[in-house]
C-alpha cells in the first residue's frame, strides 16, 4: 500500500467519524438551535468534560462495593426472592446469608422496609410500606400498577448489618404501553400542587437539590412530617434504575428545619445522564408524590428512545451532543 492510498483511506475514515458525530448531534437534539450543532474547534477540548471524571469508576478495583444501590438481587448474603401471592397482593422475602428468610430489621426512616416499585420505562413510581409475617415474608397490596416489567426495590437494613437495597423484576402480563421519559422541567404539579426543583446533581460530588412547595400560589408552609422528613426522596436512573435514596437536610423539630416550603436534599449521582426524581411529601393528611426529570451534569436533553451511539470519543463533539443524555451513554 502506498503513501497516498494510506492517507486516503485515513481521511474517508475521518469523514466517516465527523460524519456520524453530526448526525447524532444534529439529529438526536431537535430542541437544540441549528446554529448550536455546528462544529466548533473548541468542542474538541472534550478532555476537559466532567464526564470524564466518572471514567475512573470503571476501573474502580472495589468493584461491586460502590455500585449504586437497587442494581443487584442478591448482594452481601442478602437475596430478594419474591413470593406467590393471592391477586392484588405483592410478596416476597429477603433470605440472609444463612439461606433463611431474614426476621429482624433495623428501622430506618421510620420503617422497617421501603418497598418502591417502578416500571422499567420509570412511569408508575411508588413507596410503600410491607407487613412483615412471622416466617418473614414481607406482603402488601399490590403496588403494580399495570402490564409492564417493574423493577421493585427493597430498602433496608438486616438487624445488626447495614442498610442494603435489593432489586428485583417482576412482569405483570397484559399489552404494554410503553412511556416516553418526560423532559426535564424545573416545575411539575401533583393533586394541586406545584413543586419547584432548584439544583442540578452532579456527578461525584454532593449537590443540593432544593424542592419547594406551594398550593393555589401560596407557598405551602405547614407540611406534615413524612418517615421522619419534611419530604423523601428517591433517584432512579435512566437505562439500568440504579436507585438512589437522597438524604433530606435537617429534621422535624430540630429548631432550624421549616415545615416548607423548601425541602432540601444532598444528591450525589454516580454520574451523567438522565434521571427521574421522586419526592414524596405529605399535607392535608395525604402523602402526594411529585416527580421530574432531569440531566446530571451539562447533558442535555435527549429522547428517551436514542440508542447510546457514541462510539468515537476522540471525534470533536459538539458541547451540546444529546448522545450525552442518551441512554447507554457511559464510560465503561
Ligand atoms: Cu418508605
Amino acid at each position: 500500500m502506498n503513501t497516498a492510498t494510506k492517507l486516503s483511506g485515513f481521511a474517508l475514515g475521518l469523514a466517516a467519524v465527523f460524519g456520524t458525530a453530526y448526525g447524532v448531534g444534529h439529529l438526536a437534539d431537535p430542541v437544540t438551535p441549528a446554529a448550536d450543532t455546528r462544529h466548533d474547534p473548541a468542542g474538541a477540548g472534550h478532555g476537559s468534560d466532567p464526564h470524564g471524571s466518572s471514567d475512573s469508576h470503571g476501573a474502580d478495583p472495589a468493584g461491586a462495593a460502590h455500585l449504586p444501590g437497587g442494581l443487584l438481587v442478591s448482594d452481601r448474603g442478602y437475596t430478594m426472592q419474591p413470593v406467590d401471592a393471592p391477586t392484588g397482593q405483592f410478596a416476597f422475602r429477603i433470605t440472609g446469608p444463612d439461606g433463611a428468610a431474614v426476621t429482624g430489621y433495623e428501622i430506618a426512616h421510620d420503617k422497617r422496609m421501603h418497598l418502591i416499585v417502578a416500571r422499567r420505562d420509570l412511569s408508575g413510581f411508588r413507596h410503600v410500606h410491607p407487613e412483615l409475617g412471622a416466617d418473614g415474608t414481607w406482603r402488601v397490596d399490590s403496588p403494580l400498577g399495570g402490564p409492564g416489567v417493574w423493577r421493585a426495590f427493597a430498602d433496608f437494613t438486616p438487624s445488626g448489618g447495614e442498610p442494603l437495597t435489593l432489586g428485583v423484576d417482576v412482569t405483570v402480563p397484559g399489552p404494554l404501553q410503553p412511556r416516553p421519559l418526560p423532559a426535564p422541567a424545573a416545575s411539575t404539579t401533583v393533586d394541586g400542587y406545584t413543586v419547584t426543583l432548584t439544583g442540578t446533581p452532579q456527578p461525584g460530588r454532593t449537590s443540593q437539590l432544593t424542592l419547594t412547595v406551594s398550593r393555589d400560589g401560596k407557598p405551602v408552609t405547614d407540611l406534615e412530617p413524612y418517615l421522619g422528613a419534611y419530604g423523601h426522596l428517591v433517584a432512579l436512573r435512566q437505562g439500568d434504575l440504579a436507585y438512589l435514596h437522597v438524604h433530606p437536610e435537617g429534621v422535624p423539630g430540630d429548631g432550624r428545619t421549616p415545615a416548607g416550603p423548601a425541602v432540601s436534599f444532598a444528591a450525589e449521582v454516580p454520574s451523567a445522564g438522565g434521571y427521574r426524581l421522586y419526592l414524596d411529601f405529605r399535607h392535608g393528611g395525604a402523602v402526594h408524590t411529585a416527580e421530574f426529570t432531569v440531566l446530571a451534569g451539562d447533558a442535555p436533553a435527549a429522547p428517551a428512545s436514542t440508542p447510546g451511539t457514541r462510539t468515537t470519543p476522540t471525534a470533536p463533539t459538539p458541547t451540546a451532543d444529546a448522545g450525552h443524555g442518551a441512554p447507554g451513554h457511559g464510560h465503561n
